[in-house]
Order: C-alpha cells, then structure tokens, then sequence
C-alpha cells in the first residue's frame, strides 16, 4: 500500500454507510489522500504497511463526513425583514407574492447588483456554514430571471466556490417566478428560459442541474414539463420545488423526469410519493422554510419511510422563507418538528444529501470517498441534532487537506 497523505486515529467514526446507529465505528482509524479516502475501519485492523506523512490524534472525538447543504439560494441582494414583519402582521406570504413583494423584491435588488456585490454578500452567509463543517454546497439562480441576471447569479456561484475552497453545485432556477416584463406572458417567459437560458447556462458550464418551483405562485406542472425536456435535451439532471403550499402534482413530475430531488413536499400526494420511490427521487425536507412560514401542515414522513425514500435536509438559505445559515439548526427542527430521528437527521446532510446532488461520491466514511470529513467535540452523534446554537466542529478536512484541527 503506498503512503497516505493523512492518518487519523483514535476517531470514533459515523461512516453513514447505512445500518443503524449511523454505521459507527468505535476506536477507528482513517487514512487518506488529496485523491480520497483510502482506508476505513477499527484502529485494531490497521494494516500493517499503512504509511502516512502526517497523523492526527482526533482524542475519541466523533468523525463524521463533510455536511452537504444540498438546497440553497445562497446568492442574492437585500434582505426582507420588512417582509418578515408583514408576515408576522398577518400578510401571507402568498399575498406578499401576488402584490409584487417576495421573490420579486429580490430579484430588484439582485437585478442591480454587481456580480462582485452578490459575492460580498453571499461570503458571511458561506462562512457560517462552512464554519458547521460544511464542504459541499448547493446554490441555486431564480433572482435574475433573465439572461444576464441568472448567468451572473451562476458565476458568483461557481466564484465562491473558487474562491472558498468548498465544493459548489449550481442548480438554474430561473423558472422561480415570473418576471415583471413577462407579467400575463408565462408562455414567451417559459420559451425563453428553454430556448436561451438554458441552452447558454449548460454551454458555459454554469450549471449542473434544473430547478423549478411549481406552484400556484410559480409555474403550472405543464410549463414545468418544458422547462424539464429542455433540461434534458441540454443534458442536465432536474430538482423540483414541489407541493411546498399545495398539491401541485410536483412529486409526480419529479419522478417523472427522474428528478435528483423534490424538495419541501408538504402536500405531496401519495401516487407522487410512490413514483418518486420507484424513480429514485431524494426528498429534500427544508424545516427552516416550514418554521419561518409557520407552515402547519407536515411534510409526509411516515409514508417517506413506508415508500423507503431517502430523506435529505438542507438550510434552503434564501432572503424570504428561509434566512437560515445553519445546517446544524436544521437537523434540530428536522428532529423537532417532523420528528426524524438524530440518525435520520445525520444521514440528511450526508448520505441522502449527496444522492439529492447526484454525487457517487460523498457523504460516507468509505475508502474511495472523496476525503471531506469533519471532527466534532460530541459524546453521541445524537448531540448534533439535539443542541441549539451549539457548533462544536473541531476539526474540518476538505480532499485530504486539513483545514482547521484542534
Ligand atoms: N421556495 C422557497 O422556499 C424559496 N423559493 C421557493 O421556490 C423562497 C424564495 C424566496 O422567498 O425568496
Ligand atoms: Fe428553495
């Protein structure tokens, strides 16, 4: 065996490679490379001729794989506090919608923004997420809605990733809401978005998937349909907003495109939650959303189980249902309000979140893996979803390189 760059030992491991109890590994060892993991297991197994530059001593600490945020609408300009206290007045945040506040507000101020402006203001709101030993990350367009405004969203994207060192998935959401301009012309705004966003973002490799938010406040199932096939004629893979305020049918037409995911699910039907199952379609549970809308009606958990779909958590970090930037947080209120259990959680933002992005390749403590993993200063993994306000990441590794161990 040639040497490793890495050797951790003396970790107790949460490999999530499936089984119960987060598939632990007591007294375990870890070597890897900038190449990924290349050994997994009981520090007493140890072969032999394993070689490491350096070894870390993680102390019994807990190791877990890097936390994937696998739904975020990172980017943006402004803030809706106003909005807030609308909503906290009494105003929906559908009737906010309809009178042009919302999304709309948003897609203002972010219209306006330099690409430069979007990254300054997106870099603390990644910064606190990365500080949860985050190292893969989702970040949705959806404030430009047209050509220019949703490929400068993207690059700010693909820009922070660069420039933060952690892993970015850009997902171009353009079909969000409808533009002003296009107000009682969804169809030519639907053409666009086939015919020229999504051609020119997949041309410059500005995205690596297709979102869309069907709903009555955003697009109907058929214009959804359109935005899809192009998706697939551009070769990108799909997600979908899907039954967040009502029953749109979204789920089914997630499974029907074979959609990575369908996110939020509150309403979702049972026909939609079976054809999700047999299409392999993550459910991306969003509870920061559910909390900040006080939303009441439950996403489907015990038939999520029944149908065995996986189940992943994000922040769906954004200005107006979600100003969420712990992932932590949200593996609380995934526990608290829909009641997963902490293993559940865990898995959300590991396993089940890397499925949600398509990635083979992550979220588990196995060799091959790429090598993100996070040390943190717990006695039980249950403790990352059972405290609030608590970060107890102690030590972060993104491929092979040590970021921060103490
Ligand atoms: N659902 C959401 O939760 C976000 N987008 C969406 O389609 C909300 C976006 C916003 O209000 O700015
Ligand atoms: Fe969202």
């Amino acid at each position: 065996m040639s040497a490793s760059d890495l050797l951790i030992v003396n970790a107790d491991l949460a490999t999530m490679t499936g089984g119960v109890e987060c598939g632990a590994i007591r007294d375990g060892a870890l070597a890897a490379s900038a190449a990924g993991i290349d050994w997994v297991g009981a520090r007493k197994d140890l072969p032999p001729g394993l070689r490491a530059r350096t070894e870390l001593d993680a102390k019994g600490r807990w190791l877990t794989p890097g936390l994937i945020d696998c739904h975020t609408h990172l980017v943006y300009a402004g803030n809706r506090a106003r909005e807030f206290e609308d909503r906290l007045h009494g105003a929906s945040y559908e009737d906010i919608a309809r009178k042009g506040g919302g999304i709309l507000a948003t897609v203002r101020a972010t219209r306006a923004a330099s690409e430069e402006t979007l990254i300054r203001a997106a870099i603390p709101r990644l910064e606190r997420l990365l500080d949860e030993g985050v190292t893969s990350i989702e970040i949705k367009s959806g404030y430009g809605l047209d050509l220019d405004g949703e490929l400068k969203m993207l690059r700010a994207a693909r820009r922070l990733g660069a420039a933060s060192g952690v892993d970015v998935r850009t997902t171009l959401l353009a079909a969000h809401v409808l533009p002003p301009e296009y107000a009682g012309r969804s169809a030519d705004y639907v053409t666009l978005i086939c015919e020229q966003l999504i051609p020119s973002a997949a041309h410059e490799r500005l995205a690596d998937a297709v979102d869309a938010f069907c709903e009555r406040i955003g697009f109907t199932a058929a214009e959804t349909r359109r935005v899809f096939a192009a998706a697939r004629a551009a070769g990108l893979p799909v997600k979908l907003h899907a039954d967040q305020l009502s029953d749109s049918g979204g789920a089914a037409l997630a499974a029907e495109f074979g959609a990575l995911s369908a996110d939020h699910l509150e309403y979702a039907n049972d026909i939609g939650l079976a054809a999700m199952a047999r299409a392999g379609t993550v459910a991306v549970l969003l509870p920061g959303a559910f909390y900040c809308l006080r939303e009441t009606q439950l996403p489907p958990i015990a038939r999520l189980r029944t149908h065995g779909i996986p189940m992943a958590i994000a922040t769906d970090c954004n200005p107006g249902t979600s100003p969420v930037t712990s992932l932590l947080l949200m593996l609380n209120m995934a526990c608290t309000l829909y009641r997963l259990t902490p293993n559940e959680a865990l898995a959300g933002v590991t396993a089940h979140a890397a499925r949600a992005l398509g990635f083979a390749d992550r979220g588990r403590l196995e060799a091959g893996a790429r090598a993100d993993f996070v040390l943190w200063e717990i006695e039980d993994p249950a403790e990352l979803a059972y405290a609030v306000g608590a970060n107890p990441c102690t030590g972060i590794v993104r491929e092979g390189r040590v970021i921060r161990w103490s």
